[in-house]
């Protein structure tokens, strides 16, 4: 992947997609030669951020074309004046095709889905009132189960210790990953049941959204998998469907988390993350 111009603190490149949505390449294009498609659909994006990927590997996945606006959080480019311009609520993912900003990663899936329904394949976001209202049902189930508990494990082991300068005090972290089996059990056990997809026999945008709030923590070396055969099948159909190599590819900025907080700690704009993860933390 080449990164083609630095504008205002955002990175873009162009990503393209064949006719069947596999991944094809990047299109490298030297932004300062040629001057950016108006008609592209843009999103910002940082890979480290579940939602982010979500709508990554959903618009890649169905062959949706973009341009891929780096917006790295760790270096606080969300709260770059050009940034500001785009969201005042200063989060990833944000979409904005033709002068239409969209943010919140849900609203931009179903936006994508809708829009392009006559090339996105029904199952993704079904047609069926029942089949839709199901998946509508794990969208507003994860945002405060999964979603909460992932990404607090994940806050707890790769930045707890940098940002508050001691080690995660052991209740803590028992409690928060007591929180994400209660989740992982919810999934499996009302969402999943014995389906291979959360609403069947086909994946859609719940199962899109579960895989990447899981891979958060899954980033920090917890297997939250171990034990979860069900789990570990379901994981395996999903990738699957995705295209291993595009998962790999969204999730290779999470599996190497570990070297983040090194990232943060040379850079001084982490003085401005720090009240924040204080406030989550205390
Ligand atoms: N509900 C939003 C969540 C967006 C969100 O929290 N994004 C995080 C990354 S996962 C972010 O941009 N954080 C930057 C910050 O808070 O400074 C969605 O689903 O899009």
């Amino acid at each position: 992947m080449r990164l083609t111009a630095r504008r205002g603190g955002v990175l873009s490149r162009r990503w393209i997609t064949g006719e069947d949505g596999r991944h094809r390449g990047n299109v490298v294009e030297a932004k300062h030669l040629q001057p950016s498609d108006p008609d592209m659909m843009e999103l910002y994006l940082d890979l480290h951020s579940q939602p982010c990927r979500s709508v990554f590997l959903f618009a890649k996945a169905v062959g949706i074309p973009f341009e891929f606006k780096l917006v790295d959080l760790a270096a606080g480019q969300q709260y770059s004046e050009d940034f500001g311009k785009i969201s005042i609520m200063r989060k990833v993912p944000v979409m904005k095709d033709g002068s239409f900003i969209l943010t919140e990663s849900v609203a931009i899936l179903k936006y994508l889905a809708q829009k392009h329904s006559s090339s996105v394949a029904d199952h993704w976001y079904p047609a069926d009132l029942k089949q839709r209202a199901c998946v509508n049902e794990y969208l507003s189930w994860q945002h405060m189960n999964l979603r909460t508990h992932g990404s607090k494990v994940f806050l707890l082991r790769a930045l707890y210790p940098i940002i508050m300068g001691s080690e995660v005090p052991k209740e803590k972290m028992d409690a928060a990953i007591e929180d994400l089996n209660q989740s992982l059990n919810l999934l499996e056990e009302k969402f999943l049941q014995n389906k291979p997809f959360i609403i069947g026999n086909k994946i859609s945008l719940a199962d899109l959204v579960a895989i990447v709030e899981i891979m958060q923590p899954v980033g920090t070396g917890l297997d939250v998998f171990e034990g979860r055969p069900k789990l570990i099948a379901w994981r395996e159909r999903v990738k699957k469907e995705l295209g291993e190599k595009l998962f790999d590819e969204a999730h290779e900025v999470i599996m190497k988390v570990t070297s983040l907080p090194q990232k943060m700690q040379s850079n001084s704009d982490l003085e401005m993350l720090i009240p924040k993860f204080r406030k989550i933390f205390s």
